[in-house]
């Protein structure tokens, strides 16, 4: 009996079909978009917005709130999967706006395990795409001379800030190379000889803020069981070391 059923084909079931038609061959490809919405991405990795688009990525929308009546709104993270690391690419483009002046900043950082720990280790950072363009990017290749660059695909945090506003380590000490302030340099971790802490654990101070829109290529949302995995490794971890 089952061979035999057939779904009635009523007038609307057939415009759906006309539809269908003629609307796919004009439709292009194209990752889905994500937009932060009212639940603000924190400024750490622990207050990180997962993103968890299926597929290939293609936008991130969202808004630096500035001061707050609770507390600010300075800085936006989320954690990212990079399927293709010789494809990647954000930068912030046309969309940008809000408060007058801002100009974002970007910064990446790889999702690691450290004593048990998950952490952000610095990777790259970038505050102009080019002279004159206050416009931020980031690429696969550092172009400081540190030789850093996105060496795998994963689990990453990208995170996004305005002009004066920068992370630091547990010591407060700031995590990325100066030479990222430069229009056009894409710069790798701080390369100070007294540095030995890599980890995002905070921002130096305030910046600029505004709306922005990140163009984004060979990234997509974080797979659930990879991140399942990861988190449940850390439990795993840190049940170990109370034994
Ligand atoms: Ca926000
Ligand atoms: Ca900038």
């Amino acid at each position: 009996m089952l061979a035999s059923y057939r779904r009635p084909v009523g007038p609307l079931s057939a415009l759906a079909a006309l539809l269908a038609s003629a609307l796919l061959p004009s439709v292009a490809f194209a990752g889905p978009d994500w937009d932060e919405g009212p639940n603000d991405a924190g400024s750490t990795l622990g207050t990180a917005q997962t993103i968890t688009t299926t597929g290939s990525l293609t936008s991130v929308t969202g808004k630096l709130g500035g001061p707050g009546l609770v507390a600010g709104d300075f800085q936006d993270c989320f954690l990212i999967q990079i399927s293709d690391p010789t494809t990647f690419s954000v930068t912030t483009g046309p969309g940008t706006g809000g408060a007058a002046g801002f100009n974002p900043m970007l910064f990446l950082f790889r999702v690691d395990m450290i004593n048990g720990q998950m952490v952000a280790k610095a990777v790259m950072a970038n505050n102009d795409l080019q002279p004159g363009n206050p416009q931020a990017g980031l690429r696969q290749q550092t172009n400081d001379g540190s030789g850093a660059f996105v060496n795998q695909a994963g689990l990453y945090l990208l995170a996004i800030s305005g002009f004066g506003s920068q992370p630091v380590n547990s010591f407060g000490e700031l995590l990325f190379n100066q030479a990222f302030l430069e229009p056009g340099v894409i710069a790798g971790p701080n390369q100070s000889s007294q540095m030995n802490d890599y980890t995002l654990a905070g921002w130096a101070q305030d910046g600029s803020f505004g709306t922005y829109v990140l163009g984004v290529q060979g990234v997509s949302g974080v797979p659930a069981p990879g991140a399942a995995a990861l988190l449940g490794l850390a439990g795993l971890a840190g049940r170990r070391r109370r034994r």
